[in-house]
């Protein structure tokens, strides 16, 4: 009995003592520390790229919250996240990596990325590195490397980069169709795909079903009409390659036929298709 008393007093201080010291938290008047890893000064991106910052936060007490800002060359500032550090885990150090798009429609320019950082006292502090946003024209090469390079491209192709059979082709076009990523291509997709990938004018492509949406079956028998598959496989092996893949995409993109992707011709598609 004596014991479970003294147990008891034992557990009552310690608990007085915890709640002190919550009540009574000593001023911190240290800001986090900020290191941007990634990417380099001034580095450059593509338009339609995705573009990776890392950075390395510290504080002598607890990192709260991280916000990441983009300001561009119209002097717009606009947030692109926001990370909220999870109390449980040691937050005096966090390792960030955060990934994000730019905006349709973005000027070309150097932005500047500000990486904004607060301790749970307040104490706030900035650190920023510049980037060069480019939306050239794009030559084959340069788009198949702008594709390929991303790894938005080869989650909606299925193979993972490797060469595709024809049925993997037939199954890649369909998850690059369904642009609502519900598992259906409906009607809407099928008409944009239709305009975006220059099939208006082919009385081989065409399909009316109102109400279950393109079959995977009925799409390869009209990508067989249309030969996408025979067209796009240059080397004749039965196997389209990415460069292959790439290539073809860029041939039913280049509308003028001029031998370059201009910006209008690829970045809404870019958009549509590809980039989350
Ligand atoms: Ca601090
Ligand atoms: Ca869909
Ligand atoms: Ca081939
Ligand atoms: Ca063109």
């Amino acid at each position: 009995m004596e014991k479970i008393n003294w147990l008891f007093l034992f557990l009552f201080a310690f608990a007085i003592a915890a709640c002190d010291d919550e009540d009574d938290v000593a001023p911190d008047a240290d800001a986090p520390e900020i290191a941007i890893t990634s990417p380099a000064v001034n580095t450059s991106f593509l338009v339609i790229d995705e573009i990776e910052l890392r950075a390395n936060v510290t504080d002598n007490r607890e990192v709260e919250q991280v916000r990441i800002y983009l300001s561009g060359p119209d002097g717009d500032r606009r947030q692109v996240d926001e990370v909220n550090i999870d109390f449980v885990n040691d937050s005096r150090n966090e390792n960030l990596k955060v990934t994000f798009y730019m905006a349709e429609g973005s000027a070309a320019g150097i932005y500047t990325m500000i990486v904004e950082a607060q301790d749970e006292q307040q104490n706030t502090s900035e650190s920023a590195v510049n980037i060069n946003v480019q939306a050239p024209d794009l030559e084959k090469v340069a788009f198949n490397t702008a594709l390929t390079k991303n790894t938005f491209f080869r989650k909606r192709v299925i193979n993972n980069g490797a060469s595709l059979t024809e049925g993997e082709f037939g199954t890649s076009v369909f998850h690059i169709m369904d642009r609502g990523h519900d598992g259906y291509v409906e009607n809407n997709e099928f008409d944009k795909f239709t305009v975006d990938f220059d099939l208006e004018t082919s009385s081989d492509w065409y399909y009316y079903d109102e109400f279950d949406g393109l079959s995977l079956g009925t799409l390869n028998a009209l990508l067989r009409k249309v030969k996408f598959f025979d067209d796009w496989d240059l080397d004749n092996n039965n196997l389209l390659n990415e460069a292959e893949l790439t290539g073809g995409i860029f041939g039913r993109w280049d509308d003028n036929e001029d031998g370059v992707l201009s910006r209008n011709e690829y970045e809404s598609k870019m958009h549509t298709y590809f980039i989350p």
